[in-house]
């Protein structure tokens, strides 16, 4: 139905996540960093985390069932058919879940598909990840457009060991050969030094984004927010490069901005670029 509507539409954009509920990573964080860059914001949930104060914020972990999972994204892709062409990709965190997404995303043509591949939150047993990995290495990438590993899911998807800029030029290499997408590679505050760098390559272009570290503490929704600002980007017609660098702008003024509550790390503000 679009009688009388005048205005030019925002771009729009998909994640497909799952909720943290105390707002700074997952869903809430892309939505919120759709909404701040001007795009159209839209949300198929994966799973439900909850931090349990109870046992040091670890997270408790509840999937969507697959048939959920699908049932939201008919609606979206339905809804927005022809118009919907940029996508980001979150938590799965199963196996199953990945299944679900890998088929729904091959029902149309996508401009941008945006994978952060998320394989475990602050706080998480790496073992948990294995058979997630090895879905997203197989169903996920190959689909993907952009990829955004930190620095843990760098050395996971690379095989490669990473503790200096030179290591993490090479992962971004190599996570560019096997997916054939562009790669920022996220060093944050894991690699030692004043800056927290960041490894864009594409296949043509290698640049290392820079920004000084604010505090040595990783942040919640860091990662999320870097990716949703890319697919924002993206979604308004940005080059990948372009998207790259505006979203570590932004996500240095969310870290800057900063909420502090009971858990044992900050969260990102995604308003922070207003203060
Ligand atoms: O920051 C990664 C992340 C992504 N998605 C969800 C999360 C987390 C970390 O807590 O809970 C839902």
């Amino acid at each position: 139905m679009t009688e009388n509507i005048t205005a030019p539409r925002p771009a729009f954009t998909l994640t497909i996540a799952g909720s943290e509920a105390t707002g700074g990573a997952g869903a809430q964080a892309d939505l919120k960093t759709f909404q701040e860059l001007n795009t159209y914001g839209m949300v198929a949930l994966t799973c439900i985390v909850s931090f349990d104060p109870k046992d040091n914020w670890n997270h408790r972990f509840v999937p969507v069932e697959p048939q959920v999972i699908a049932d939201q994204l008919e609606a979206i892709q339905t809804c927005y058919s022809g118009s919907l062409d940029t996508v980001k990709l979150g938590m799965m965190g199963s196996p199953a879940t990945i299944d679900t997404v890998a088929t729904a995303l091959k029902s149309q043509s996508w401009k941008n598909i945006v994978l952060d591949p998320v394989l475990i939150c602050k706080g998480q047993e790496p073992g948990h990840a294995l058979d997630t990995d090895q879905a997203l290495k197989s169903q996920l990438l190959p689909q993907a457009t952009f990829v955004t590993p930190n620095h843990f899911e760098a050395e996971q998807l690379s095989g490669l060991s990473i503790t200096n800029e030179a290591e993490l030029i090479a992962a971004a290499k190599k996570i560019h050969e096997v997916s054939g997408a562009a790669v920022l590679a996220k060093g944050g505050v894991r690699i030692e030094g004043e800056d927290a760098i960041d490894v864009f390559y594409d296949g043509e272009t290698l640049e290392v984004l820079r920004e000084k570290k604010i505090g040595d503490l990783a942040v919640s929704g860091a990662g999320c927010s870097l990716a949703a600002a890319i697919t924002a980007e993206l979604a308004k017609g940005a080059a990948p490069l372009e998207a790259a660098r505006t979203a570590k702008a932004f996500v240095t003024e969310g870290i800057r901005n900063r909420v502090a509550g009971q858990t044992p790390f900050d969260a990102l503000w995604q308003g922070g670029r207003r203060n």
